[in-house]
């Protein structure tokens, strides 16, 4: 007898992508430069030389990618708006063309009966608004809140559920502390002043965002990583304090009303980032808008962390991290399924926020199409399945999970991997943009329909390709 897994009957099984990794129409309809326009022109920035120009020309087969979306059964689907397709220099007049875009997404996935899951930035910024000065730049804070407002007084008819930025982390440290992402820079003093400026405009959007739209659920993406010290050593245990410090609780702590955590501070001042522990960029009244009160938080989740000391640092003070196990994805990333339920935990014992949705989870995999044009992606198989069933074992914890995405609906533009990295669900070939659903969006399709899993094999046996 296999036992069975089911879902609560009103979870929300959804697939996710961004605007600027699959819509391309880089120069259509009024659309502006950005920051990553800008980022992937330069030699050497993206390591296949590609740009995302084109990418999966969904900006003009988007009726066919929601058809996908409607025969894969999901519920919700999350995508993003560009936000120079809506205000080409960041700020003042709308382009409407650009708006009128997103108008029609949305009316074409609630006429399918798919729920519109909007995220207001994921990393496009406005080129024009960091020629300005950027997320290190108060301003950028102020050019936001009124962004959000033009997109939810257009949508916000339709669009219930909202977020306002996608991993903040990302687009500070990498983009700013480490140099890997737009706009490529390589300055902690500015990235931690970004991370600040993210964290205040999202404070200030979700009651900018109540106030035109108050039937939205409004919440924030961080791309959270579960840490362990690969030894019970004291220098092991404390690098790992170091990186969960830096890497979680520095959102965390001040989105749930706890400032900055003061550890982390000293490490910055230590490593010289800071010139004292008080944070120059944090006026009075800022750590009070950033803990309003939201509807949910958003987690992404890949990977876990498992953190070794050294005495040569690789880095400024990042301490090493090892992998504890051989089964890695494309990225190198370890497939640790233990670690989705470890921070489902985390968050909902430390934080308890109201309601948590999984906003990303997925793994790249180059599996091509093979002779007969099927794409038999067993490890993200067995990699979705192990993590779906993590999910699973948290609501059977208590914990309030609403909801699951799938990263990716289509392969799609990994920034600074260009094309090299696949996480779709959904093969596309880039050459005649042909779209071949994978192995695991049948699996997928299959386990959304019985909103259950039985077990891996049994699952994988019941799918029809
Ligand atoms: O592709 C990205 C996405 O844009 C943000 N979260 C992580 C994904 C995989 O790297």
């Amino acid at each position: 007898m296999t036992s069975m897994k089911r879902f609560p009957s009103d979870f929300v099984w959804g697939a996710a992508t961004s605007a600027y990794q699959i819509e391309g129409a880089a120069r259509e309809d009024g659309r502006g430069e950005s920051i990553w326009d800008r980022f992937a022109s330069e030699p050497g920035r993206i390591s296949d030389g590609s740009d995302a120009s084109v990418a999966c020309d969904h900006y003009h087969r988007f009726e066919e990618d929601l058809d996908v979306l409607q025969w894969l059964g999901v519920r919700a689907y999350r995508f993003s708006i560009a936000w120079p397709r809506v205000l080409p220099t960041g700020r003042g007049a709308v382009n409407e063309r650009g708006l009128d875009f997103y108008d029609r997404l949305v009316d074409r996935l609630l006429a399918r009966g798919i729920e519109p899951f909007v995220t207001l930035n994921h990393w496009d910024l406005p080129q024009a608004l960091h020629d300005e000065g950027g997320w290190p730049a108060r301003d950028t804070v102020g050019a936001f809140v009124a962004y959000a407002e033009v997109v939810m007084r257009r949508l916000g008819d339709r669009v219930r559920r909202v977020c306002t930025h996608n991993e903040p982390w990302c687009i500070s440290t990498l983009g700013f502390g480490k140099g890997e992402h737009a706009p490529g820079e390589r300055s902690w003093p500015r990235a931690l002043a970004a991370a600040h400026h993210l964290l205040l405009s999202h404070g200030l959007a979700v009651e900018a965002i109540r106030a035109v739209a108050p039937a939205a659920r409004v919440g924030i993406v961080l791309n959270l990583v579960p840490t362990e010290p690969a030894s019970p050593s004291e220098a092991d245990q404390e690098a790992a304090r170091a990186f969960d410090g830096s890497f979680n609780r520095w959102f965390l702590d001040p989105l749930y009303g706890r400032g900055y955590p003061l550890d982390v501070v000293f490490d910055h001042v230590r490593a010289g980032h800071l010139p004292h522990a008080e944070l120059p960029f944090v006026h009075e009244g800022d750590l009070r808008a950033i803990a309003t009160r939201t509807d949910y938080l958003g987690v992404n989740y890949y990977s876990r962390a498992v953190l070794r000391s050294t005495t040569v640092p690789e880095d400024d003070n990042a301490p090493v991290t090892v992998r504890a196990a051989d089964d890695r994805t494309d990225m190198g990333w370890e497939v640790a399924p233990g670690g989705l339920l470890a921070v489902l935990r985390r968050v909902h014992a430390d934080y308890a926020p109201p309601r948590i949705y999984i906003t990303e989870n997925g793994a790249a995999y180059g599996t091509a199409p093979d002779a007969s044009g099927r794409v038999r992606d067993l490890p993200r198989q067995r990699y979705l399945w192990t993590h779906f069933a993590a999910a699973h074992a948290a609501i059977e914890d208590g914990i309030p999970l609403a909801g699951y995405f799938l990263w990716s609906l289509l392969d799609n533009f990994e920034w600074g991997e260009g094309y090299s990295k696949r996480f779709g669900l959904v093969w596309v070939d880039y050459a005649t943009q042909a779209r071949v659903a994978k192995d695991s969006a049948h699996l997928c399709r299959h386990i959304i329909r019985e909103n259950a899993l039985t077990e891996l094999e049994h699952d994988l046996a019941r799918v029809q390709p």
